[in-house]
């Protein structure tokens, strides 16, 4: 099913299921390369979502400030290549909801525990705004704050499960967006974790 979260932004309920198995056997793969770690913030602060990548260019956030990095810095090597079958899957969601040909060169991958959270922000390390966000949530639930244009803008509640995507775009690409402290719980499939794929066209 499809609902429309915003003017150009949609959940997919679901729409990753078909592919939860693969893509857990990949992740593994990942982050044996490269560990899931606790990034630092500019203002010195460590976030609760630990987070890796894979693709050509990988977000990073350190002392230095956010941008994109072709070198993971843990190992001095490139991250991990994307894998086929994350390319399709976000090319297929986006063009499901009418962003066609849509070719991500970066995934990050944050791993949120219970008690993980992201504050609002808005995701502007990207060159070109006209690109969509394809973002995939597996394990525990979340929800997922939407608001405006503006950080004092109300914001909207959405919840995300197992297998859900989510696409933005167009007006809503620079929206500002969080995730709530995740509840204590326990996934069949996951444990005590929520990962999100964010496929991003980093430049
Ligand atoms: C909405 N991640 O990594 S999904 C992020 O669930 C991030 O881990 C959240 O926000 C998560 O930056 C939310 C991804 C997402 C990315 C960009 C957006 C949602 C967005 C841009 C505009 C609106
Ligand atoms: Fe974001």
């Amino acid at each position: 099913s499809c609902e429309q979260i915003g003017a150009a932004s949609f959940i997919l309920r679901g729409f990753a299921l078909p592919k939860v198995a693969p893509i857990i056997a990949r992740l593994e793969r990942i982050t044996e390369v490269a560990a899931f770690r606790q990034m630092q913030t500019a203002g010195g602060h460590r976030m609760s979502v630990e987070m890796t990548n894979c693709g050509e260019w990988g977000w990073l956030s350190d002392e230095q400030g956010y941008r994109y990095v072709q070198l993971d810095p843990l190992s001095a090597k490139p991250w991990p290549s994307m894998p086929a079958l994350f390319l399709k899957l976000a090319y297929d969601a986006a063009a499901t909801v009418g962003y066609a040909g849509f070719a991500a060169n970066a995934c990050l991958i944050n791993r949120y525990r219970p008690g993980s959270k992201m504050s609002l922000h808005q995701d502007k390390n990207e060159r070109d705004f006209n690109q969509p966000i394809v973002s995939v949530s597996l394990g525990l639930p979340a929800v997922f704050l939407f608001g405006g244009h503006e950080r004092s803008d109300k914001v909207d509640k959405h919840a995300l499960f197992h297998g859900d995507v989510v696409i933005w775009g167009g007006v809503d690409r620079l929206r500002y967006h969080g995730v709530m402290s995740l509840k204590e719980a326990e996934h069949p499939v996951l444990g005590a974790h929520r990962i999100n794929l964010t496929f991003r066209k980093a430049r």
